[in-house]
């Protein structure tokens, strides 16, 4: 049995992790004619480019207890990471997973950390915690110096369309309606009680880019990791790290693309940048 493992939602975009023992529990996307498994297997640019097509109700599900328990497996320390609870259940889920699995197994604990946020913030909590398990700390440290590192984590997202937040009542579709505008992009962030925050709305690229700089800057990355998690449009995506090269030079930027949930809800073109607040 392990001694430790790190166990998250696939919101976090955490398919496989090096130097830990890791697992995760998928959410749906559903549709009237389709159901999407958000695990290894799915095949995301299908996935968008169907719903791009597809007029009908779409809506996602998230884990339910069992599942939690099943990805948690058999490992002495569990550290779960999930999506944000304002806006999901899975970290409701979470806990009562948490909870029948401590009594099952009442020499094994479960520390269950809601991001308040979503796939690049989630990534630097996991690889954070990759970090903290192999330094060789005790359950009860990581626990405390994990809920610390996350009051200094925060999330950007520029969107193109809001379409799939407004009809599942993420955000109000007023909010969304501004995303809708042909050209516009949205600047939002995270907020502290983890749901959409706007920034801004920009006509084209360029400005939305400058926009974002200028709220990293503002909110206090300065070296820290920075990851720009990215729905088919790597091309933004290297625009946006090259800005942060330029502006923040000690910063450490990666790219990736979203897996399924986020780019659900972040719809094709959608960007969704995760920071350190240092
Ligand atoms: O339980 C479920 O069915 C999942 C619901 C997820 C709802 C919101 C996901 C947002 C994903 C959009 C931009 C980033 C927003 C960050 C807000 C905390 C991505």
């Amino acid at each position: 049995m392990e001694k430790f493992k790190i166990v998250a939602d696939s919101a976090s975009d955490v398919l496989t992790l090096e130097k830990v023992s890791y697992a995760y529990a998928p959410l749906k996307i559903i549709t009237s004619e389709k159901e999407y498994l958000d695990d290894k297997n799915l095949d995301v640019r299908k996935m968008v480019d169907n719903l791009l097509e597809y007029k009908g109700k779409s809506s996602t599900s998230c884990p339910n207890p069992d599942d939690w328990i099943q990805a948690f497996g058999d490992a002495e320390n569990i550290f779960c990471v999930t999506i944000t609870g304002t806006l999901s259940g899975s970290h409701n889920a979470a806990n009562l997973a948490k909870n029948i699995y401590e009594e099952m197994y009442p020499e094994r604990k479960v520390c269950v950390i809601n991001s308040l946020s979503t796939g690049p913030e989630m990534k630097l909590i996991i690889d954070k915690l990759q970090y903290l398990i192999l330094q060789e700390k005790e359950f009860d440290e990581i626990c405390e110096e994990i809920n610390e590192y996350c009051k200094n984590t925060g999330l950007f997202f520029i969107l193109e369309s809001m379409k799939n937040l407004a009809n599942n009542g993420r955000v109000s579709p007023l909010v969304a309606k501004a995303a809708g505008l042909l050209g516009i992009r949205v600047l939002g962030m995270a907020s502290e009680i983890g749901d959409l925050q706007m920034l801004d709305k920009c006509r084209g690229r360029e400005k939305v880019v400058a926009a974002l700089i200028r709220e990293l800057a503002e909110r206090g990355l300065k070296k820290g990791k920075v990851f720009v998690g990215h729905c088919f449009n790597e091309d933004t995506a290297v625009i946006i790290k090259e800005k942060i090269r330029e502006v923040f030079p000690e910063a450490k930027v990666e790219i990736y693309n979203l897996r399924g949930l986020c780019s659900f809800y972040a719809e094709k073109g959608g960007l969704i940048i995760g920071y350190e607040k240092f």
